[in-house]
């Protein structure tokens, strides 16, 4: 069965008008950062909601939606996800990164103290679903880390544009939060994205990105 075909109406621009709009999202986008110290000021459910709206509308393999979003500010919970964050960050730092990768990270200063998840108002996780239970048969979804990515990727953005700062934490092993969270057991913690305002006089690393020259190739 093949979905009714609609056309697609996408808003004429012209090229200049194009070319405006790309190079103030650039500007805009360059602004975006990771975020380590959040204020407590809270953000409304409606407003958290919209941005994982913007996100649902990324484009997935076989349109199979392959992610769950589970948004989190209960304390409580908030502060059980720390717990369970830091300890297995503990382990991380202490013996599980290999000293390549702490070197790599000491420029950035972190470590496995993760404040932002108690203090930062929305803890968002999302979920990478890999398979789908039909009828008591698992069925395959496609893509589903790529798919997972860009909805991140979408949401991050949204955040961002929308004024809210974000940071794509990762702990590892992430298991914990499935079990946290009472998600299912076809669904894979993908991103813990703390979301908030900076806190005052929040200070971010002076990082650049390599010349735009050298992620680009033009034909062969
Ligand atoms: N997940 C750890 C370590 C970490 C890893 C990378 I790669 C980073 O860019 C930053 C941190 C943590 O969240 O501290």
């Amino acid at each position: 069965m093949t979905y009714v075909p609609i056309p697609y109406d996408l808003p004429r621009r012209s090229p200049d008008a194009m070319l405006a709009e790309a190079r103030q999202l650039y500007a805009r986008m360059q602004q975006r950062r990771s975020c380590r110290d959040f204020s407590d000021r809270p953000v409304g459910r409606e407003l958290i909601e919209a941005l994982i709206a913007v996100a649902h509308t990324a484009p997935s393999g076989a349109n199979r939606q392959p992610w769950h979003f589970v948004a989190v500010d209960d304390p409580a919970l908030k502060h059980e996800i720390r717990e369970a964050a830091e300890a297995e960050e503990r382990a991380s730092y202490a013996r599980r990164m290999p000293p390549a990768w702490l070197a790599a990270l000491e420029p950035l200063g972190t470590g496995p103290e993760k404040p932002f998840l108690d203090v930062a108002p929305w803890l968002v996780v999302i979920f990478q679903r890999s398979w789908e239970r039909v009828e008591g048969r698992k069925e395959p979804n496609y893509y589903p880390m790529e798919s997972t990515g860009l909805a991140a990727g979408m949401f991050l953005t949204a955040c961002h544009l929308a004024g809210l700062a974000t940071l794509t934490h990762t702990p590892s092993p992430m298991k914990f939060l499935r079990e946290i969270l009472r998600r299912p057991e076809n669904e894979k913690p993908f991103l813990l994205i703390p979301v908030g305002y900076p806190a005052d006089g929040c200070m971010v690393p002076k990082i650049t990105k390599r010349p735009l020259t050298e992620a680009i190739q033009w034909n062969r």
